[in-house]
């Protein structure tokens, strides 16, 4: 039974139970419909409080059902009866009421709730609009610019934010089913309130609708729903609300089929799969109570108020006391920039500041839980921390590098209890970035490696396993990204088309602005180390560039100039002339956006499907995961290798036997040739 029903005196409790979020399953809307018609009936009951059992209130529609034929009763037909209920229904909210759970709770005739819960509409994250009411009762409710905004941007507001917004008609301290039923009883005798459907919305001044227009179309760029969920509220507001109620479901169907709607519910259960590798189920982490960081350059700092921000000590350690000083001015200002931006009050700041020391000896660390190294990308001087890191924690201390590049077995080379050492990339900055690889070397234990995948969810960061590549997922698949930017750029087209196409593909900035931004050193680095490895990296006009000192924004010019003061990029005569040096005797063709598009995520499917093959990573979804979170990959297209499937591996292949045949790309490997043959990339998950 999902819904079941008790007695507290005149008052009925309805207990909704279907685990683990109380989603609103067919069976759970039979069983609301038929709760309704029970309590109508029954002459003894005077008021009814609808309350969900486990974690939360209802979280919505049940997302696994979205691929399928609708199934009566439909939602809108459940919200209907709940408000046309002869008793007042109290919704009794606890953990969340997102979506259709929020949309049941408007069909109610009162709301109360814990102070801890929160409530929203987040359909516009999953690429649909709400389809049972909520873009037509919340504005009848709350006005227009309210439900704008809750509307078209998906966030939960707090229980308390939404008392205000009157939302919520009381908090409740303590005991929820207590609370809920003292309101029930006592507004049992009370008539019944209008039913939201049938308040008028407030008026709002002119403009409003053209102003709301603009600023949700500014920030959605080319994400389809929040622009029609602002106009299924524009509607509920001008029209009556069986009309509105029509437009809103005619677009919430439309939408529940579309492309985009497909690719963010793909991210949102592969979100939720990540943290849940199968092959660790059933193993316990081990306990992270303290944390130490070794480093406090930009990535160190960074991770430590990561840390800090999830409530661990931290401890920051530098070479020497001037080293410490300036580790803890970085974390500082990071906390700093954060209280500028509004994030957090002063007083957190200095809390949290309070939480990180900082020194210079290593017997600090005598009983730490988790040390985290992130000094210099350099082999010598990692395994020097770790030789002294060996004799100074406890042997069941967990040991981590950030290293991004190098190999984490060879700076495990040596360390005491190498079971007890991983890999851990953060990606930059690291306090606010989702996305962290987690890297066992042949060593770890499956235990410690459980341990990184707890540490990520107490830090609420995304984690992925990545097996041990020339960097790993993200940033091996990165530099091909920048390798064919580069071979575009030799065959006619220009560093601000290249920017241009991949902006209107759908990410915040193209290669060439990203990496002006990062600066080109790092990247020079990398190439005159893996030179000495033996590899050819591909990068003929960012090495001269970096030979020129051009490293970007931070030196005045990059691939693009800068005037002093401004970030504004202005095409480079410099650049264009070192181009056309490197482009001599090249064929030159004149790109269009979608031709470059497909010329450099075309390829970054390709390695990323050897990267697969290669176990590097486990599933193409986790790949996805690594792009969106750690790379800016528009997350309504669902990451790359969604992406790829969606338009069809086949078409994928085809483009880039075209590409190679020109000389513009590696040809498809011979996994996505399988991948296309048996219709996606499972084939290739072992
Ligand atoms: C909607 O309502 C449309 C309506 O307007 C119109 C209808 C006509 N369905 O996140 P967690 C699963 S659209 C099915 O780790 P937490 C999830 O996959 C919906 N399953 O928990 C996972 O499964 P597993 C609008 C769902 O405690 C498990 O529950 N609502 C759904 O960290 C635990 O999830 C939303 O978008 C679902 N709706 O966070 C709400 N939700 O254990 C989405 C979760 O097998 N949900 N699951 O991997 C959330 O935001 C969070 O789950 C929540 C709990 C905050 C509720």
């Amino acid at each position: 039974m999902t819904a079941t029903i008790a007695r507290e005196g005149s008052t009925a409790v309805v207990t909704v139970d279907n685990p683990p979020v109380n989603a609103l399953s067919q069976a759970l809307r039979q069983g609301l419909v038929e709760a309704v018609a029970e309590l109508d009936a029954d002459a003894t009951v005077k008021a009814v409080v609808l309350i969900c059992a486990g974690r939360t209130f209802i979280a919505g529609a049940d997302v696994n059902e979205f691929g399928k034929p609708p199934q009566p009763p439909h939602l809108p037909d459940v919200v209907a009866h709940i408000e046309g209920a002869k008793k007042p229904w109290v919704a009794a909210i606890h953990g969340s009421a997102l979506g259709g759970g929020l949309e049941v709770a408007l069909g109610c005739a009162y709301r109360v709730a814990l102070a801890s819960a929160s409530l929203g509409l987040p359909e516009v994250k999953l690429g649909i609009i709400p389809g049972a009411g909520g873009t037509v009762r919340l504005p009848r409710l709350i006005g227009p610019a309210a439900a704008v905004d809750l509307v078209t941007s998906g966030s939960p507001v707090s229980a308390k934010k939404a008392e205000g917004l009157g939302l919520v008609d009381a908090l409740v301290d303590g005991d929820l089913r207590a609370g809920a039923i003292g309101f029930a009883n006592g507004i049992a005798e009370k008539p019944l309130p209008e039913p939201i459907s049938r308040r008028a919305v407030p008026a709002v001044e002119s403009g409003f609708w053209e102003n709301a227009e603009k600023a949700v179309a500014a920030k959605a760029k080319r994400e389809v729903a929040p622009l029609r969920a602002l106009a299924s509220v524009r509607r509920a507001s001008e029209a009556d609300f069986s009309d509105a109620m029509a437009f809103e479901r005619e677009t919430f169907l439309a939408l529940r089929g579309s492309e985009q709607a497909a690719a963010l519910r793909h991210v949102f259960f592969a979100e939720r799969a990540a943290p849940r590798p199968p092959e660790l189920a059933g193993i316990a982490p081990r306990d992270i109570r303290s944390a130490a960081v070794i480093g406090g350059g930009t990535m160190g700092a960074g991770i430590a108020a990561a840390l800090r921000d999830a409530g661990l000590p931290v401890v920051l350690i530098e070479r020497d006391a001037a080293a410490v000083e300036r580790g803890l001015v970085n974390v500082r200002a990071i906390y700093d920039g954060s209280v500028k931006r509004g994030r957090m009050t002063q007083a957190i700041a200095d809390e949290r500041m309070a939480g990180v020391t900082g020194g210079d000896d290593y017997a600090l660390l005598a009983d730490t839980d988790l040390v985290i190294e992130a000094v210099f990308e350099d082999l010598a001087v990692k395994r020097a921390v770790f030789e002294k890191l060996s004799s100074a924690c406890r042997p069941d201390a967990v040991l981590a590098t950030n290293t991004s590049y190098l190999d984490p077995n060879a700076i495990s080379d040596g360390v005491s209890h190498p079971e007890r050492f991983l890999g851990l990339h953060f990606f930059s900055p690291a306090h606010i970035m989702k996305l962290l690889e987690i890297v066992p070397t042949g060593a770890t234990s499956p235990e410690v490696l459980a341990t990184g995948f707890a540490l990520a969810r107490l830090l609420a960061k995304i984690p992925v396993r990545a097996g041990i590549c020339d960097g790993f997922i993200g940033n091996r698949i990165l530099k091909v990204t920048r390798a064919q930017a580069e071979r575009l750029l030799l065959s006619g087209a220009t560093p601000s088309a290249v920017d241009a196409a991949l902006r209107a593909f759908g990410l915040p900035m193209g290669p060439f602005e990203a990496q002006d931004l990062g600066g080109l050193d790092i990247a020079a680095f990398q190439r005159k180390a893996a030179r000495e490895r033996g590899d050819i990296p591909f990068a003929p006009v960012a090495e001269r560039l970096c030979a020129l000192q051009r490293f970007g924004q931070k030196s005045g010019g990059g691939w693009y100039d800068y005037q002093p003061g401004d970030r504004v990029p202005k095409p480079s005569e410099t650049v264009a002339a070192i181009i056309a040096e490197e482009a001599a005797g090249k064929r030159q063709r004149v790109w269009n956006e979608a031709d470059i598009a497909d010329a450099i995520v075309l390829p970054m499917v390709n390695e990323a499907t050897r990267i697969l093959e290669e176990r590097v990573a486990l599933r193409s979804a986790d790949i996805d995961l690594v792009k969106i979170h750690g790379y800016g990959f528009p997350r309504w297209r669902g990451g790359p290798m969604h992406y790829a499937e969606a338009r069809g591996l086949g078409d994928v292949v085809a483009v880039l036997d075209r590409l190679a045949a020109d000389g513009l790309a590696d040809p498809p490997c011979d996994g996505l040739r399988r991948a296309a043959e048996a219709g996606g990339f499972s084939a290739l998950e072992r």
